[in-house]
């Protein structure tokens, strides 16, 4: 469970840092089943994962990983940041994955800052009441090479999921793309990880990732936690082999709900004996 040190900071910054949450062995094992995939057009599938079609500067994202199995399915629920993710989301109502995939990108790649607590988006609210957090979208970030200056790290300005007024970046006109570095970004911040380690971010944060100067690559996985609720951000049904093969705990994470239907449906289905 989080410590009163990471709440202190999460609520502080919106933001926390989790140093070697996956062990080196498991950080190999990610990037040997990454070097698997074959290389995918946008739009293209590899069985139940497909890479992404979205603007060419923030790189590849094949999405779904978790279908292929093995070592991504451990990551679903990895103890590192599970409950972290479970206590900021305030899970007494369950929770969901609405996205799982790993984001690759290159030389001049980078992502527009994007986000803030001015916009009170429901999806990727910031919220304390009650003695609990009771966050929209709790996004993890585990990097899966070593990401330090030039390497195209992810910028937050920490504190902004509770900010009244969006970043004067976007008014400026900057908001396409990240340059060099966050210089110049007001109250910006770069973090750098380490291979494995992971960042875990309230979606209200402004945030977005300055272009990679450096050759090569940066690799990361990203999974977005929200309430049980909530819907897979695009539209991706997991498959029937998954569901079959999860465990029941991981399972309820990627299909939170059991659809119910009338007995003539010719569907069968089940109710899940819940009630409010
Ligand atoms: O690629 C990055 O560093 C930032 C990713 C991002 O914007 C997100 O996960 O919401
Ligand atoms: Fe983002």
């Amino acid at each position: 469970m989080p410590t009163e040190q990471d709440n202190y900071l999460f609520d502080l910054r919106g933001f926390l840092v989790m140093e070697s949450a996956v062990s080196a062995g498991m950080l190999q094992r990610l990037n040997d089943a990454i070097d698997k995939i074959p290389p995918l057009e946008p739009g293209e599938w590899y069985g139940n994962v497909m890479r992404q079609r979205h603007p060419e500067n923030r790189g590849k994202n094949i999405q779904n990983v978790h279908e292929l199995g093995g070592v991504f399915e451990e990551l679903l629920d990895h103890p590192a940041w599970f409950d972290h993710a479970g206590a900021y989301l305030g899970k007494s109502d369950g929770i969901s994955v609405t996205e799982y995939f790993v984001n690759i990108r290159g030389q001049g790649g980078a992502i527009n800052i994007h986000s803030g607590g001015h916009m009170h988006l429901t999806r990727t609210q910031y919220a304390y009441q009650n003695g609990k957090f009771h966050c929209g979208e709790i996004n993890i970030l585990l990097a899966l090479t070593d990401i330090g200056p030039g390497d195209g790290a992810t910028v937050v300005v920490p504190g902004s999921h509770k900010s009244n007024f969006e970043h004067p970046v976007f008014k400026a006109g900057y908001r396409n793309l990240m340059k060099d570095s966050s210089d110049g970004v007001l109250a910006a911040e770069e973090v750098y990880l380490k291979a494995g380690d992971a960042g875990l971010f309230v979606d209200s944060l402004c945030h977005g990732a300055v272009a990679r100067k450096n050759p090569g690559e940066r690799r990361v996985i990203i999974i977005r936690y929200c309430p049980k609720w909530s819907r897979n951000y695009h539209g991706f049904v997991p498959s029937e082999e998954m569901l079959a093969r999860l465990t029941p705990e991981r399972r309820v994470l990627v299909k939170p709900q059991n659809e119910l239907r009338r007995p003539d449906s010719g569907i069968r289905t089940q109710d899940s004996g819940q009630s409010y």
